[in-house]
């Protein structure tokens, strides 16, 4: 099997930048944030586009953030709502750089691969279809329709429809997406790899097994009413600041916030309101009542240890669990309590590395409250266990009756600002029969019902050469997978590599043979057609669904807009001898969005509903009706204790994300929170262990993992002594991807287990 002979780094320089160190924050956000801010966006895009671009994120008639998923408060606000890393997200799409034609013929994709993702991002805007040919090393400019026949001819070669994969990132718009899912059905394959298989996918999978619903349960009006809040494995300060003026929101109320993390993350700890005077005059108001310093991975232990002593207090009580709604709502309780009894409580706080005193104040404040909503994101999900850990949050929501009422329930933080809409239009490699069958009825083509490739999946079939072609919609999948140097492999292997993006990436230098980049709108940016401006739908992390219309003027007349894009190539590939009318689907969203919810009854009545604040899809949980799982009965689960076995030499490591980043998008050097700054190689150690195995702070070492007999390398990093559990190591990602085995993922939901990989530290050579 030949693959393309270019000769590309799979990760760039491994050069150091100056670290500077100072103490860790205490507190999230803050004048610094705002003025931080500004700074990014006037450095970015100029004073007056940042100032009309910021007013317009998340109001009523703009365009939604194209950050994270966080939800827009429901009454209308008159104040900013944005926050220091969305600014950072417009800054970076709406970026006066440009990547265009002189571009590439300057910069080859040899050299480009050597750049850090640092200064591959910086480079800027991509302004015009580029083509690159096998044996070429530099991109040229394609016109559209060359790079549509180029595509369609490339996926008729294929054998087998299967032999094209189809990623999407969560930025998508549901109108892209559906229209996208309809396009790789009506093609004729499931192999719809997500970003979310890497991300909340375990959640999916545990809720909807446990709940009938793969999504939270919460809306953001019960943060005010919550008693007690739980975050667990989630950075909020960094990766969702706006939730944490609903944490204050909940505080004011007289509600309690215990997190759950490996790092006391400054966001959780306090917060001083921008947007408020009495924030930015005082020292900000205290987050976090109890933090529970969980080592990596033993949330379960943590959760099994707490829930034994709520079962003990309510053996004497009969008061502390909810007796009536487990008798009325739920299935398991009695093998779930005998379950419990295998373990030995004293291991369980053992092997969570908390105190036993700080587990009590816990449970105490547990014990006597009812309203009680759990927060949680990657630390959980990306474990091999992900989706147990997950279930366990969900035993202890049941026991106490903490669903479906007001201030209580589930709330998996979503990460893109559309992942979660991407999937409910149905970006989803297994479809149900239902889905399928409402496409056949309505677009008059059979889908086809063979399950899909997802993430990891995908990179093995295209390593294996099985899968012939990529295309992505969005993402930056080499840098996003794991195991970088195995999936850039993978994707070199490939005929044909596609992505629609709007900036460059690494995975436009890992490329197939062929390989094409299709410049597209961003979500901040005008979408008009025969000079109509156009809008499109996003749902938020709580499953609202609402308009969204940029703003801005694109970066470059020669972009066209994603659904623009697969309805032209659908036309390309199907040339008219086809049911459905691809071209006119690409140009008016409307009657997307009319077959849409014809597809999808949910989605009833969206061109309306979408209006103003827009509408909530329905969710069961709220409803408490379980009518869809086993006896119609909300399902405890028993979930194991992960297992490790760990040498003395070996370390359990976590790939997090800084403050200056978003995924593989690195805005900045600095992780203003953990004091970390102008560096991103680094090695969190707690101080114990750098002196127990014989290192320095400031050392520079390589790390290692070793699975199934590989040894994966990744080299230069300094250490730093820093607040974790012994045993446990903090790296950023994507840096540190390259260790992460591409074949080791959670139980049922495949997702990396980019949060607990076993490593080693090495020395360098002297
Ligand atoms: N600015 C910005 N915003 C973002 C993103 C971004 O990169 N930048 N990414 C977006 C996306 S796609 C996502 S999915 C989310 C990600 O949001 P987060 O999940 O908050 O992101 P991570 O940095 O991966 O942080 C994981 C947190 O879990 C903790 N943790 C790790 N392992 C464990 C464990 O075993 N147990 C527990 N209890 N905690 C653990 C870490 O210390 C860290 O605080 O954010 C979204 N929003
Ligand atoms: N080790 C480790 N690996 C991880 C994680 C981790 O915590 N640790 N987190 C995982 C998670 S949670 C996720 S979600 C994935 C993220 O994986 P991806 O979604 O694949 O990665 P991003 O970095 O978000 O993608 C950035 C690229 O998207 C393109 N883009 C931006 N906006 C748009 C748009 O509007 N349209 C189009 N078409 N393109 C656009 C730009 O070209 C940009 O370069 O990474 C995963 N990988
Ligand atoms: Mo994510």
């Amino acid at each position: 099997m030949s693959t393309s002979k270019r000769k590309i780094s799979a990760t760039g320089s491994t050069a150091f930048s100056k670290l500077i160190l100072k103490e860790p924050s205490t507190y999230a956000a803050g004048t610094k944030a705002v003025t931080v801010a500004l700074k990014h966006a006037f450095k970015e895009m100029g004073v007056v586009k940042s100032l009309t671009g910021l007013a317009q994120m998340n109001q009523k008639e703009g365009f939604d953030c194209p950050g994270c998923a966080w939800p827009d408060p429901d009454k209308p606000s008159k104040i900013a709502e944005y926050c220091e890393n969305g600014a950072k997200a417009l800054a970076e799409e709406a970026t006066n750089k440009k990547v265009d034609a002189a571009f590439f013929s300057k910069h080859s994709v040899e050299e480009i691969s050597e750049w850090t993702d640092y200064q591959i991002g910086k480079s800027g805007r991509i302004t015009e279809p580029m083509v690159l040919y096998p044996n070429s090393i530099h991109y040229q400019p394609i016109s559209w329709n060359n790079a549509y026949g180029l595509i369609a001819d490339q996926l008729h070669q294929l054998e087998d429809p299967n032999e094209a994969v189809f990623y999407t990132s969560g930025r998508s718009s549901n109108e892209a997406a559906f229209l996208y899912g309809l396009f790789i059905r009506a093609f004729g394959t499931n192999n719809m790899p997500d970003c979310s298989n890497m991300c909340h996918e375990s959640s999916g999978v545990a809720l909807k097994e446990t709940l009938g619903i793969g999504k939270g349960s919460v809306t953001l009006d019960d943060f005010e009413k919550a008693e007690v809040i739980m975050v667990l494995g989630q950075n909020p300060g960094t990766n969702h600041p706006r939730m944490l003026s609903a944490l204050q929101k909940c505080k004011e109320q007289g509600g309690k916030i215990i997190s759950i993390n490996p790092l006391a993350e400054a966001g959780l700890i306090r917060f001083k309101n921008p947007q408020e005077m009495k924030g930015v005059i005082a020292g900000g108001e205290a987050l976090t009542d109890i933090h529970l310093q969980v080592k990596i991975n033993q949330d379960v232990a943590l959760l099994k240890a707490i829930l034994i002593k709520l079962s003990a207090l309510d053996q004497q009580r009969k008061d502390i669990f909810d007796h009536d709604f487990i008798q009325t709502y739920t299935q398991g309780y009695e093998s779930f309590l005998e379950h419990l009894q295998d373990f030995d409580e004293n291991e369980l706080i053992k092997q969570s590395g908390v105190s036993s005193s700080l587990i009590d104040e816990a449970v105490n404040l547990l014990a006597n409250k009812q309203k009680i909503i759990i927060c949680w994101a990657m630390g959980l999900t990306q474990h091999k266990n992900g989706v147990e850990n997950i279930k366990e949050c969900v035993n202890l929501l049941l026991l106490k009756g903490s669903l479906g009422k007001p201030g209580a329930g589930t709330c998996p933080v979503r990460g893109h600002s559309n992942v979660q809409g991407d999937r409910s239009v149905g970006i989803v490699h297994h479809a149900s029969i239902a889905f399928n069958t409402a496409v056949e009825k309505v677009f008059g083509f059979t889908p086809p019902t063979k399950e899909g490739l997802d993430t990891v999946h995908s990179i093995k079939a295209m390593h294996e050469g099985k899968a012939k072609v990529f295309f992505a919609l969005g993402g930056n999948f080499v840098s996003a997978v794991s195991d970088t140097q195995y999936a850039a492999d993978a994707l070199q292997n490939c005929e044909l590599t596609v992505q629609v993006s709007t900036k460059l990436n690494r995975t436009h230098t890992t490329a197939g043979k062929t390989s094409l980049i299709l410049p597209t709108l961003g979500r901040s940016e005008f979408d008009t057609k025969n000079g109509k401006s156009r809008f499109f739908t996003v749902e938020n992390s709580m499953g609202k669904v609402h308009r969204s219309k940029g703003m801005l003027k694109p970066a470059s007349e020669n972009l066209r807009s994603e659904p623009e894009i697969i309805g032209n190539i659908a036309n390309s590939y199907f040339k008219g001898n086809h049911p459905v009318d691809w071209l006119n689907l690409s140009t008016d969203y409307t009657s997307i969005r009319a077959k849409l919810q014809e597809v999808i009854n949910d989605f009833k009545g969206l061109e309306e509903k979408s209006k103003g604040s827009g509408f909530y899809l329905p969710n069961n949980v709220r409803k408490l009706d379980f009518s869809k799982l086993p006896n119609g009965k909300a399902q405890f689960s028993n979930c194991s204790l992960p297992t490790h076995h760990l040498q003395k030499d070996e370390f359990l490591m976590m790939t997090i994300r800084s403050h200056d980043q978003f995924n593989t998008t690195i805005y900045g050097m600095n992780d203003r929170y953990r004091g970390i700054f102008n560096e991103r190689r680094v090695v969190l150690m707690n101080p114990d262990d750098i002196i127990e195995f014989g290192f320095t702070p400031l050392e520079i070492v390589d790390l290692t993992s070793t699975y199934d007999g590989t040894t994966r390398k990744a080299e230069n990093f300094k250490i730093i002594s820093y607040n974790i559990p012994e045993g446990n190591i903090a790296t950023y990602f994507p840096e540190t991807n390259i260790l992460v085995p591409y074949n080791h993922y959670a139980d049922k939901s495949n997702t990396p287990i980019s949060k607990s990989v076993v490593i080693k530290i090495l020395k360098k050579p002297t």
